[in-house]
C-alpha cells in the first residue's frame, strides 16, 4: 500500500481538495490550492491531484458531498464510504447541495500529472489527503475511513513545516505548544493512529507523546513549555531593550518573499535561504553593511501566508515583536508572483492585527528580475512610491541601503548640547547613536553638535538629568 501510494520516483504522494463557498471566486480557490500544493511539496509530498467542490458550505461530517468524497477515495484506494455513517444515499446524484467542479487542472505545476481521466485515479493511489482549510475532529475520523489514508488539513501542513524548520530553542518550544493544541484532540480521535505513528506526515515530535498523553498531561506540558517561553523572552526583552535606542529596520512580508535573501546582502550575513516555504522561523538582527554612522540593526523575521492560523500567530509573538520594535519596516513582496497584491494585503493585516500598523514602511517590490520589461513598467506606474529591486542585484541592494539611510536623514534632528565631564560615558554612547557634526570643550563640559533621531535626543535628555 505504501509503496503503490509513492510516484515512480519514490516520492509519497497527496490529493489536495477544496470546498468553494459562496463569495469565494474561482481565482481565489485556485491560487489557494496552488499555494497549498507548495506547502505539501515543502513537506517533501508530490501533488497528484487537486479537487474542488462547490457547496455553500463544508458538511459537517465529511466536508465533500458523498458523491465528490467517493470520487477523492479514488485517489486513494479507499472505499469512499464511512460506514455506520447514515447518508441519504452515497450516490452523487443525490447530493443536491452540492454543484460538482472538475478535478484541479493543476495548473502551472510543470511537474504534476493532471488527473481529469477517471483511469489515472485510480493508478495514482494517494497515500495523504489535504484539505485546504480546518478540519474538525468527527470530520478527519469520516474522511480517514472514507479514504483509508492519513488526512491533513491546512493548519496541519504548516504546523509540520514549522515544525521541521524550527531551529531555535524558543522556536522548537512554541511550535511544540501549536502542535499539542492542535495534534492532541485529533490523534486520539484518528483510527488509523497506529500508522501515522508509524511515519506519518503529522505524527513527529510533540505528535508522538500527545498520542498517549491525557488531556491533563498535555495541560501541564503545555504551561511548563509556556513558562519556559516566558524566561526566554524576558532575557530577549532584556536584548531588546538594550537595543532600543538603536536605529532599526525589519524586514516583513510573505513567506518566501526574498526576506533573508536581504538580509544577507544588506548586512554580509549569512542567514538561511531558501526556496521552500517557511524557511526562516527564528528572527536574526544584524548591522547593515557598510556600516552607518550611527549604524542601523536590519532583522528579518518569519514570513506571513494566507489563512495562518492565530494561535500560530500568536505563538509567534516575539518574532513579531521584533518586528514591532523597529523604526522602520520593509514590506517585502516577490513582485514576479501573479498574486502578490493579496500577499501584500495579508502582510499589511496581520501587522495591523499586531498594532504595527503606525510604523513607517517603505514597500520593496523584490525579484523584478523575472519580469519582463512591460510587466515591470505598469508596476512603476501601479506603484510609484515602491523600490523595485532584485535581491541577487548588488546596485539594487545598494540602491535600497541608500533609501534607508535616506528615510533616517531626514528624520534626524540637529543639536548642540554641553556634556559635563562627569557624565563622559554619555559621550561614548552617543558616538554609535548619532552623528557628531563639532566637538569642542570648555571648562564645564564637551560642546557636542550632533545629528540624531528624536527618540535618542529624548533618551540622552533623560540620561542627563
Ligand atoms: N529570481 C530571484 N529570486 C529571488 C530573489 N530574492 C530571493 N529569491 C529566491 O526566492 C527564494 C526565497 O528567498 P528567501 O530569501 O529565503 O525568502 P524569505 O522571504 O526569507 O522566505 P521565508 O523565510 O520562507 O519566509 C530563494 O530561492 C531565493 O533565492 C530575487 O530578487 N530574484
Ligand atoms: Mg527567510
Amino acid at each position: 500500500m505504501i509503496e503503490k501510494s509513492r510516484d515512480n520516483k519514490g516520492k509519497k504522494t497527496a490529493v489536495l481538495f477544496s470546498v468553494q463557498t459562496h463569495g469565494v471566486s474561482d481565482e481565489e480557490n485556485e491560487s489557494s490550492l496552488i499555494e497549498l500544493r507548495r506547502l505539501v511539496k515543502t513537506l517533501g509530498l508530490k501533488a497528484v491531484a487537486m479537487l474542488t467542490q462547490r457547496r455553500p458550505k463544508p458538511d459537517k461530517e465529511t466536508i465533500l458531498g458523498a458523491g465528490k468524497l467517493k470520487e477523492l477515495a479514488g485517489y486513494t484506494g479507499g472505499t469512499g464510504i464511512v460506514e455506520g455513517f447514515n447518508r441519504k444515499s452515497p450516490d452523487k446524484t443525490c447530493d443536491d447541495m452540492d454543484e460538482d467542479y472538475p478535478v484541479g487542472s493543476l495548473a502551472g505545476s510543470g511537474e504534476e500529472s493532471s488527473s481529469n481521466d477517471p483511469m489515472a485515479k485510480n493508478s495514482a493511489q494517494a497515500n495523504v489527503v489535504v484539505y485546504d482549510g480546518e478540519i474538525s475532529t468527527k470530520q478527519l475520523k469520516n474522511i480517514e475511513k472514507a479514504t483509508g489514508v492519513e488526512v491533513l488539513d491546512r493548519t496541519g501542513v504548516i504546523l509540520e513545516i514549522f515544525s521541521r524548520h524550527a531551529k531555535s530553542r524558543e522556536a522548537l518550544i512554541q511550535v511544540e505548544i501549536a502542535k499539542l493544541a492542535y495534534l492532541a484532540p485529533r490523534l486520539r480521535a484518528s483510527h488509523i493512529g497506529g500508522d501515522r505513528q508509524g511515519g506519518g506526515i503529522g505524527s513527529k515530535g510533540a505528535g508522538e507523546t500527545s498520542h498517549e498523553l491525557d488531556k491533563r498531561r498535555i495541560r501541564d506540558r503545555i504551561s511548563e513549555l509556556k513558562s519556559r517561553l516566558v524566561e526566554i523572552r524576558n532575557e530577549q526583552n532584556r536584548r531588546r531593550s538594550r537595543r532600543e535606542e538603536n536605529f532599526q529596520v525589519s524586514l516583513v512580508g510573505y513567506t518566501n518573499a526574498g526576506k533573508s535573501s536581504l538580509m544577507r546582502k544588506l548586512t554580509g550575513s549569512d542567514v538561511l535561504v531558501e526556496n521552500k516555504l517557511f524557511a526562516t522561523l527564528d528572527t536574526r538582527v544584524k548591522t547593515l553593511q557598510p556600516e552607518a554612522f550611527p549604524p542601523v540593526l536590519v532583522s528579518d523575521t518569519v514570513g506571513f501566508i494566507k489563512k495562518l492560523p492565530h494561535d500560530l500567530v500568536a505563538s509567534f509573538q516575539s518574532t513579531l515583536d521584533e518586528a514591532l520594535a523597529a523604526s522602520l519596516l520593509l514590506f517585502t513582496v516577490d513582485v514576479s508572483d501573479p498574486d502578490f497584491r493579496s500577499q501584500l494585503v495579508v502582510t499589511q493585516t496581520v501587522l495591523k492585527e499586531i498594532g504595527g500598523e503606525k510604523i513607517p514602511s517603505l514597500l520593496i517590490l523584490n525579484k523584478i528580475d523575472k519580469l519582463t520589461t512591460g510587466k515591470l513598467e505598469a508596476l512603476h506606474r501601479e506603484f510609484p512610491d515602491g523600490i523595485f529591486i532584485s535581491a541577487h542585484n548588488t546596485e539594487d541592494v545598494a540602491f535600497l541601503r541608500k533609501r534607508i539611510l535616506q528615510y533616517f536623514e531626514s528624520n534626524m534632528i540637529e543639536t548642540t548640547m554641553v556634556i559635563p565631564y562627569d557624565k563622559g560615558h554619555l559621550l561614548g554612547q552617543l558616538r554609535t547613536k548619532a552623528r557628531i557634526i563639532n566637538e569642542s570643550y570648555d571648562e564645564t563640559g564637551t560642546d557636542v553638535t550632533f545629528k540624531t533621531f528624536p527618540e535618542i535626543l529624548t533618551w540622552l535628555q533623560k540620561k542627563m538629568d
